[in-house]
Protein backbone atom coordinates (compact mmCIF):
# COMPACT_ATOMS: atom_id res chain seq x y z
CA UNK A 1 0.00 0.00 0.00
CA UNK A 2 0.87 3.04 -0.75
CA UNK A 3 2.78 5.43 2.11
CA UNK A 4 -0.15 7.55 3.35
CA UNK A 5 -0.15 10.27 5.49
CA UNK A 6 -3.79 10.33 6.85
CA UNK A 7 -3.75 12.31 9.18
CA UNK A 8 -3.66 15.53 6.66
CA UNK A 9 -6.42 13.85 4.81
CA UNK A 10 -8.16 13.92 8.39
CA UNK A 11 -7.10 17.69 8.70
CA UNK A 12 -8.51 18.64 5.54
CA UNK A 13 -11.34 16.76 5.78
CA UNK A 14 -12.46 18.33 9.35
CA UNK A 15 -11.52 22.62 7.57
CA UNK A 16 -13.12 22.33 4.02
CA UNK A 17 -15.56 19.32 4.53
CA UNK A 18 -14.30 17.38 2.20
CA UNK A 19 -10.97 15.67 0.89
CA UNK A 20 -9.57 14.14 -2.25
CA UNK A 21 -7.14 10.84 -1.83
CA UNK A 22 -5.33 10.45 -5.26
CA UNK A 23 -5.00 6.45 -7.04
CA UNK A 24 -6.07 4.83 -3.59
CA UNK A 25 -6.82 1.71 -6.38
CA UNK A 26 -5.49 1.24 -9.47
CA UNK A 27 -4.81 -2.11 -12.12
CA UNK A 28 -6.44 -5.13 -11.89
CA UNK A 29 -8.89 -4.38 -8.91
CA UNK A 30 -10.14 -1.55 -10.69
CA UNK A 31 -10.61 -2.89 -13.61
CA UNK A 32 -12.24 -5.82 -11.63
CA UNK A 33 -14.38 -3.54 -9.72
CA UNK A 34 -15.85 -1.48 -12.83
CA UNK A 35 -16.87 -4.79 -14.76
CA UNK A 36 -18.52 -5.90 -12.11
CA UNK A 37 -20.53 -2.95 -11.30
CA UNK A 38 -21.20 -2.82 -15.07
CA UNK A 39 -23.02 -6.27 -15.12
CA UNK A 40 -25.36 -4.75 -13.15
CA UNK A 41 -25.73 -1.30 -14.83
CA UNK A 42 -26.82 -2.86 -17.64
CA UNK A 43 -29.88 -4.28 -16.00
CA UNK A 44 -30.65 -1.50 -14.05
CA UNK A 45 -33.62 0.59 -14.82
CA UNK A 46 -33.13 4.50 -14.39
CA UNK A 47 -33.84 6.23 -10.88
CA UNK A 48 -36.84 8.22 -10.97
CA UNK A 49 -37.63 11.13 -9.10
CA UNK A 50 -36.01 14.82 -9.04
CA UNK A 51 -33.63 14.50 -6.54
CA UNK A 52 -32.07 10.42 -7.54
CA UNK A 53 -32.27 11.87 -10.97
CA UNK A 54 -34.32 10.62 -14.08
CA UNK A 55 -31.52 10.47 -16.23
CA UNK A 56 -29.18 8.37 -13.67
CA UNK A 57 -29.07 5.06 -12.43
CA UNK A 58 -28.30 4.10 -8.91
CA UNK A 59 -27.71 0.42 -7.61
CA UNK A 60 -27.76 -0.54 -3.91
CA UNK A 61 -26.79 -3.88 -2.14
CA UNK A 62 -23.21 -3.40 -3.60
CA UNK A 63 -21.16 -5.70 -1.23
CA UNK A 64 -23.35 -9.05 -2.92
CA UNK A 65 -22.74 -7.55 -6.51
CA UNK A 66 -19.00 -6.43 -6.19
CA UNK A 67 -16.24 -8.60 -4.76
CA UNK A 68 -13.91 -5.42 -4.77
CA UNK A 69 -16.31 -3.42 -3.40
CA UNK A 70 -15.68 -5.38 0.04
CA UNK A 71 -11.89 -4.51 0.51
CA UNK A 72 -12.73 -0.99 -0.68
CA UNK A 73 -15.39 -0.55 2.35
CA UNK A 74 -12.44 -2.09 4.73
CA UNK A 75 -10.00 -0.09 3.11
CA UNK A 76 -7.37 0.98 6.31
CA UNK A 77 -7.02 4.57 4.78
CA UNK A 78 -10.84 4.80 4.79
CA UNK A 79 -11.61 3.10 8.07
CA UNK A 80 -9.11 5.38 10.30
CA UNK A 81 -10.83 8.78 8.77
CA UNK A 82 -14.32 7.63 9.45
CA UNK A 83 -13.42 6.67 12.87
CA UNK A 84 -10.98 9.74 13.27
CA UNK A 85 -14.00 11.52 12.54
CA UNK A 86 -17.34 9.48 13.43
CA UNK A 87 -15.58 7.52 16.59
CA UNK A 88 -15.78 10.16 19.10
CA UNK A 89 -19.71 9.66 18.88
CA UNK A 90 -19.76 6.28 19.05
CA UNK A 91 -18.94 2.89 19.88
CA UNK A 92 -18.42 1.48 17.15
CA UNK A 93 -19.28 2.84 13.16
CA UNK A 94 -21.32 1.32 10.50
CA UNK A 95 -22.20 1.34 6.96
CA UNK A 96 -24.97 3.46 6.55
CA UNK A 97 -25.45 2.78 2.40
CA UNK A 98 -23.76 1.36 -0.42
CA UNK A 99 -24.62 3.10 -4.10
CA UNK A 100 -23.20 2.92 -7.40
CA UNK A 101 -24.02 5.88 -9.03
CA UNK A 102 -23.55 6.49 -12.89
CA UNK A 103 -25.41 9.71 -14.24
CA UNK A 104 -25.68 9.54 -17.76
CA UNK A 105 -25.67 12.16 -20.49
CA UNK A 106 -27.75 15.10 -20.33
CA UNK A 107 -29.01 14.71 -16.61
CA UNK A 108 -28.89 18.02 -14.88
CA UNK A 109 -26.83 19.14 -11.65
CA UNK A 110 -28.52 17.61 -8.70
CA UNK A 111 -30.10 19.55 -6.09
CA UNK A 112 -27.37 21.22 -3.47
CA UNK A 113 -28.40 18.98 -0.38
CA UNK A 114 -26.69 17.51 2.93
CA UNK A 115 -26.24 13.86 3.17
CA UNK A 116 -27.00 13.95 7.09
CA UNK A 117 -30.58 15.53 6.45
CA UNK A 118 -31.54 11.84 6.35
CA UNK A 119 -31.36 12.30 10.26
CA UNK A 120 -33.91 14.75 11.57
CA UNK A 121 -32.22 15.70 15.09
CA UNK A 122 -29.88 18.76 15.91
CA UNK A 123 -26.05 17.49 15.45
CA UNK A 124 -24.67 19.68 18.16
CA UNK A 125 -21.52 20.04 16.71
CA UNK A 126 -21.40 16.08 16.10
CA UNK A 127 -21.27 14.81 12.58
CA UNK A 128 -23.39 11.65 12.21
CA UNK A 129 -22.12 10.28 8.74
CA UNK A 130 -19.39 10.61 5.95
CA UNK A 131 -19.52 9.44 2.59
CA UNK A 132 -16.47 8.12 0.70
CA UNK A 133 -16.91 8.65 -3.44
CA UNK A 134 -14.98 5.80 -5.27
CA UNK A 135 -14.45 7.24 -8.72
CA UNK A 136 -15.25 4.61 -11.21
CA UNK A 137 -14.42 6.83 -14.22
CA UNK A 138 -12.77 10.16 -13.91
CA UNK A 139 -14.70 11.81 -12.88
CA UNK A 140 -13.91 15.90 -14.40
CA UNK A 141 -16.33 19.35 -14.41
CA UNK A 142 -18.11 18.20 -17.33
CA UNK A 143 -19.03 14.28 -16.88
CA UNK A 144 -21.03 15.66 -13.76
CA UNK A 145 -17.89 15.01 -11.12
CA UNK A 146 -19.47 15.77 -7.47
CA UNK A 147 -20.00 19.61 -6.85
CA UNK A 148 -19.06 20.23 -3.43
CA UNK A 149 -19.46 23.49 -1.62
CA UNK A 150 -16.30 23.65 0.73
CA UNK A 151 -16.82 24.84 4.37
CA UNK A 152 -20.26 24.54 3.75
CA UNK A 153 -20.32 22.13 6.64
CA UNK A 154 -20.17 25.06 9.27
CA UNK A 155 -22.74 27.37 7.37
CA UNK A 156 -26.82 26.98 7.71
CA UNK A 157 -28.44 24.38 5.08
CA UNK A 158 -28.88 26.32 1.87
CA UNK A 159 -30.27 25.19 -1.78
CA UNK A 160 -28.08 27.41 -3.27
CA UNK A 161 -24.78 28.97 -2.72
CA UNK A 162 -22.90 31.36 -4.53
CA UNK A 163 -21.79 30.06 -7.94
CA UNK A 164 -17.98 31.06 -7.19
CA UNK A 165 -17.50 29.07 -4.18
CA UNK A 166 -18.59 25.51 -5.89
CA UNK A 167 -16.05 23.28 -6.64
CA UNK A 168 -16.22 19.90 -8.85
CA UNK A 169 -14.29 17.17 -7.41
CA UNK A 170 -11.70 16.96 -10.33
CA UNK A 171 -10.39 13.14 -9.96
CA UNK A 172 -8.84 9.97 -11.63
CA UNK A 173 -10.25 6.86 -11.75
CA UNK A 174 -9.04 4.71 -8.83
CA UNK A 175 -9.79 7.79 -6.60
CA UNK A 176 -11.70 8.90 -3.91
CA UNK A 177 -13.57 11.80 -2.65
CA UNK A 178 -14.62 12.03 0.99
CA UNK A 179 -16.98 14.38 2.57
CA UNK A 180 -19.05 15.46 5.81
CA UNK A 181 -22.69 14.58 5.84
CA UNK A 182 -22.61 17.78 6.83
CA UNK A 183 -21.08 19.18 3.72
CA UNK A 184 -23.43 20.57 0.81
CA UNK A 185 -22.74 19.17 -2.17
CA UNK A 186 -24.28 17.71 -5.59
CA UNK A 187 -24.30 15.45 -8.39
CA UNK A 188 -23.03 17.26 -11.73
CA UNK A 189 -24.76 18.06 -14.92
CA UNK A 190 -23.38 15.55 -17.30
CA UNK A 191 -22.50 17.29 -20.36
CA UNK A 192 -20.64 14.82 -22.23
CA UNK A 193 -21.84 12.06 -24.37
CA UNK A 194 -20.42 8.82 -22.20
CA UNK A 195 -21.62 8.34 -18.85
CA UNK A 196 -19.55 8.81 -15.60
CA UNK A 197 -19.81 6.41 -12.64
CA UNK A 198 -19.06 6.23 -8.91
CA UNK A 199 -19.46 3.90 -5.96
CA UNK A 200 -20.44 5.50 -2.89
CA UNK A 201 -19.61 3.77 0.69
CA UNK A 202 -21.16 5.65 3.41
CA UNK A 203 -20.58 5.69 6.96
CA UNK A 204 -22.57 6.78 10.58
CA UNK A 205 -22.52 6.44 13.81
CA UNK A 206 -22.91 3.02 15.17
CA UNK A 207 -26.49 3.71 16.96
CA UNK A 208 -28.31 5.19 14.30
CA UNK A 209 -30.78 3.74 11.63
CA UNK A 210 -28.80 2.63 8.70
CA UNK A 211 -30.31 4.54 5.00
CA UNK A 212 -29.86 1.51 3.43
CA UNK A 213 -30.92 -1.81 5.35
CA UNK A 214 -28.08 -3.98 5.73
CA UNK A 215 -29.57 -6.88 6.84
CA UNK A 216 -32.34 -7.00 4.58
CA UNK A 217 -29.50 -6.51 1.68
CA UNK A 218 -27.54 -9.13 3.72
CA UNK A 219 -29.34 -11.44 5.85
CA UNK A 220 -27.44 -13.71 7.90
CA UNK A 221 -27.18 -16.19 5.41
CA UNK A 222 -25.55 -14.38 2.34
CA UNK A 223 -23.13 -12.18 4.95
CA UNK A 224 -22.03 -14.91 6.26
CA UNK A 225 -19.59 -15.46 3.51
CA UNK A 226 -18.61 -11.60 3.92
CA UNK A 227 -15.11 -11.12 5.88
CA UNK A 228 -15.84 -10.50 9.27
CA UNK A 229 -14.64 -7.23 9.79
CA UNK A 230 -17.42 -6.15 6.80
CA UNK A 231 -20.10 -8.46 8.55
CA UNK A 232 -19.11 -5.90 11.84
CA UNK A 233 -19.41 -3.04 9.84
CA UNK A 234 -22.85 -4.16 8.66
CA UNK A 235 -23.94 -4.39 11.90
CA UNK A 236 -23.74 -7.91 12.70
CA UNK A 237 -22.36 -6.88 16.19
CA UNK A 238 -23.48 -5.31 19.00
CA UNK A 239 -23.33 -1.42 19.50
CA UNK A 240 -22.67 -1.23 23.39
CA UNK A 241 -25.08 -1.00 25.64
CA UNK A 242 -27.12 -3.04 24.52
CA UNK A 243 -28.15 -1.57 21.21
CA UNK A 244 -29.07 -4.25 18.30
CA UNK A 245 -29.29 -7.92 20.00
CA UNK A 246 -30.66 -11.15 18.84
CA UNK A 247 -32.64 -13.23 21.66
CA UNK A 248 -30.18 -10.75 23.89
CA UNK A 249 -26.92 -11.97 22.00
CA UNK A 250 -24.79 -11.10 19.59
CA UNK A 251 -26.70 -10.89 16.41
CA UNK A 252 -23.48 -12.63 14.40
CA UNK A 253 -23.85 -16.08 16.74
CA UNK A 254 -26.67 -16.53 13.53
CA UNK A 255 -23.87 -17.63 11.10
CA UNK A 256 -23.14 -20.32 13.08
CA UNK A 257 -26.68 -21.32 14.16
CA UNK A 258 -30.09 -20.35 15.28
CA UNK A 259 -30.93 -21.87 18.20
CA UNK A 260 -34.84 -21.65 19.79
CA UNK A 261 -34.16 -20.35 23.04
CA UNK A 262 -30.95 -18.36 24.48
CA UNK A 263 -29.51 -16.81 27.25
CA UNK A 264 -29.78 -12.89 27.26
CA UNK A 265 -26.65 -11.36 28.22
CA UNK A 266 -25.42 -7.61 29.81
CA UNK A 267 -23.72 -6.63 26.21
CA UNK A 268 -22.17 -3.39 28.00
CA UNK A 269 -18.67 -1.34 27.53
CA UNK A 270 -16.50 -2.79 30.19
CA UNK A 271 -16.39 0.71 31.34
CA UNK A 272 -20.22 0.12 32.06
CA UNK A 273 -19.94 -3.21 33.15
CA UNK A 274 -17.31 -2.50 35.83
CA UNK A 275 -19.51 0.14 37.28
CA UNK A 276 -23.00 -2.20 37.31
CA UNK A 277 -20.34 -4.79 39.45
CA UNK A 278 -18.61 -2.09 41.58
CA UNK A 279 -22.42 -0.75 42.32
CA UNK A 280 -23.73 -4.66 43.39
CA UNK A 281 -20.55 -5.43 45.38
CA UNK A 282 -21.61 -2.26 47.07
CA UNK A 283 -24.82 -3.00 47.87
CA UNK A 284 -23.68 -6.95 49.34
CA UNK A 285 -21.34 -4.94 51.42
CA UNK A 286 -24.12 -2.85 52.94
CA UNK A 287 -26.60 -5.87 53.34
O1 LIG B 1 -23.32 11.26 -7.73
C1 LIG B 1 -22.75 12.13 -7.07
O2 LIG B 1 -21.71 12.67 -7.45
C2 LIG B 1 -23.29 12.57 -5.73
C3 LIG B 1 -24.69 12.12 -5.47
C4 LIG B 1 -25.21 12.54 -4.15
O3 LIG B 1 -24.69 13.38 -3.49
C5 LIG B 1 -26.41 11.90 -3.60
O4 LIG B 1 -27.12 11.20 -4.32
O5 LIG B 1 -26.69 12.10 -2.38
FE1 LIG C 1 -25.48 13.48 -1.50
Amino acid sequence: MKNINVERYIDTLKKDGYVIIRNLICGENLKALGQELETYFQKTPQSEGVFWGNNTKRMGRIFSKSIQSRHLATHPVILEIMNAILGPYCERIQINLTQAIQIAPGEYEQTLHRDDELFPFPKAGAEFMVNAMWAIDDFTEENGGTIVWPGSHHLETSRQAPENELVPAIMKSGSVLIWLGSTQHAGGANKTSVSRTGLTISYCLGWLRQAENQYLAYPPEVAKNFPEQLQDLIGYKVHRPNLGWYEGQEPDLLFHDRPDTLAAMDLFTPELDALAQEVVRARIAAA
